[in-house]
C-alpha cells in the first residue's frame, strides 16, 4: 500500500457544552483532521491534540508541524508493506504521538478496507458492542453537578466519571454518593494533586469510587506507586502511560491496577494493542478513554474497546453528548444499557460528510 498524499485540515467545532477539567476550560474544540491519498480512495484519520498545551505538550500546531515536517515526508510515495514499516519510518521522531497516531490509524483503516474486514474485526475485536461511560466536567455547583448527572443517568450512561481538582472533590463525590449511592462512579484528576495530598485523597476511600484515574503528574509512577499504598481506591493511569515501556513500568511498580487507553495518546492501535497485551498478562484491565474526538476518532476508540481486555466501560459516548451534528454518518448513538454499536462496514465503518468538514474548516494544505 502507499500514501500518495495527505491533506491536514483544522476545522472548528463548537462543544454543545464548555467542558472544564483541572487543567482549563474547552468551548470550542479544533480537530485536526489528515485525509489520506490511498489506493484511489480517501481515508480520513483525527489528531487529538488540544488547542494548547495542557494535557499534554502536544497541540495542534505542533503536530501540523509535525506531520508536514517530518512525518508525511518519510511516508509519502513509499510502497508500506504494513503498519510496522510506519512504525520504523516513524521511530526517529521523539514523542509526538498524537501527531503519529493520526496517520497510523487511518492506515491501519485503509488497511481493514483492504482486507474487506470492519475496522474493529481486523483489530481483532470480540465484541459487537461496547459498553461507555460519560465523562462529566467541574460544574460551577453541585447542584448543578448532580443535575448534569441526572441527565446523563437518564440518557442511559450507566458509568459516570466526574473531573475533580482540589477544591472540588471529597465533598462532590459525597454529594453524589448521598444522591446515588449506587452508580458506578470514578473520578478524574487530571494531573490536579502531588503525593503529599495522599491523605486527603485516602478521604475518597469510602464512596466505594470504581477507580481513581491520573491523580499526579504524569512523569510520576514511582509517586503513584506509593500513593496507591495508601489509599484503597484503584488507580488508573491515562497521561503517564504514553507507550508499552510505560505500562510495563507502571506495572512493575505497582503505579496503578487499571489503564486508559487512547490510542492517540500512545501513537495508535498498534502500541495500543501492545499496552492492552501488557496489562492483560499482569491482570490488569484496561478501558478506552476519549479526548472529545469527531466521529472519526471515535469510531477509532470503538473498535479498539472491543478488543477482549477492554473489560470495564469506555469514555466513548455517543455522538450527541459533544456535538450538535457530528461530522460521521451516522452518528454514533447510545443503545440500551449504556452500549454503543461497532460498525460493520469495511474499515472505519463511518462515511465522513465531507460538504460538513468543508464548512467547519480553518485551516487546510495538501502535501505530496
Ligand atoms: O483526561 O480523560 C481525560 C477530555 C479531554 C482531555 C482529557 C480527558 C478528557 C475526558 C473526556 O475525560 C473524555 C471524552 O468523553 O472524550
Ligand atoms: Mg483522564
Amino acid at each position: 500500500m502507499k500514501i500518495d498524499a495527505v491533506e491536514i485540515r483544522v476545522l472548528k467545532m463548537r462543544l454543545l457544552a464548555p467542558f472544564r477539567t483541572s487543567f482549563g476550560v474547552q468551548q470550542d474544540r479544533y480537530p485536526l483532521l489528515v485525509r489520506l491519498e490511498i489506493d484511489g480512495r480517501s481515508q480520513w484519520g483525527e489528531c487529538v491534540a488540544g488547542e494548547g498545551p495542557w494535557y499534554s505538550y502536544e497541540t495542534v500546531e505542533t503536530a501540523w508541524q509535525i506531520l508536514k515536517g517530518y512525518l508525511l515526508p518519510a511516508v509519502i510515495g513509499r510502497e508500506l508493506s504494513g503498519v510496522d514499516a510506519l512504525e520504523t519510518l516513524f521511530a526517529p521522531v521523539r514523542g509526538h504521538h498524537m501527531a503519529k497516531a493520526c496517520l497510523e490509524m487511518a492506515f491501519t483503516a485503509a488497511l481493514a478496507e483492504h482486507a474487506r474486514k470492519p475496522l474493529a474485526k481486523f483489530l481483532g475485536g470480540v465484541r459487537d458492542r461496547v459498553e461507555t461511560g460519560v465523562s462529566i466536567g467541574i460544574q460551577a455547583t453541585t447542584d448543578e453537578l448532580l443535575e448534569s448527572i441526572a441527565a446523563r443517568l437518564a440518557e442511559g450512561y450507566r458509568r459516570i466519571k466526574v473531573k475533580i481538582e482540589p477544591g472540588w472533590d471529597v465533598q462532590a463525590i459525597e454529594a453524589i454518593r448521598e444522591r446515588y449511592p449506587e452508580i458506578t462512579l470514578m473520578a478524574d484528576a487530571n494531573s490536579a494533586y502531588e503525593l503529599d495530598d495522599a491523605a486527603h485523597l485516602a478521604q475518597l476511600d469510602r464512596f466505594r469510587l470504581l477507580m481513581l484515574e491520573q491523580p499526579l503528574p504524569a512523569g510520576d509512577l514511582v509517586d503513584h506507586a506509593a500513593l496507591q499504598r495508601q489509599i484503597r481506591t484503584p488507580i488508573c493511569l491515562d497521561e503517564s502511560i504514553e507507550s508499552a515501556r510505560d505500562a510495563r513500568q507502571a506495572l512493575q511498580l505497582g503505579a496503578c491496577q487499571v489503564i486508559n487507553i487512547k490510542p492517540g495518546r500512545v501513537g495508535g492501535f498498534a502500541e495500543s494493542r501492545r499496552i492492552h497485551d501488557i496489562a492483560a498478562n499482569g491482570g490488569v484491565p484496561v478501558w478506552c478513554g476519549g479526548m472529545l474526538e469527531t466521529g472519526i476518532g471515535r469510531a477509532c476508540n470503538v473498535a479498539l474497546a472491543t478488543l477482549p481486555n477492554f473489560r470495564l466501560p469506555g469514555d466513548i459516548s455517543a455522538s450527541d453528548r459533544y456535538w450538535a451534528q457530528d461530522i460521521v454518518e451516522p452518528p454514533f448513538v447510545l443503545h440500551k444499557g449504556g452500549t454503543i454499536a461497532v460498525p460493520t462496514r469495511w474499515g472505519l465503518g463511518v462515511r465522513v460528510n465531507v460538504e460538513l468538514v468543508d464548512r467547519l474548516t480553518v485551516r487546510r494544505e495538501m502535501v505530496r
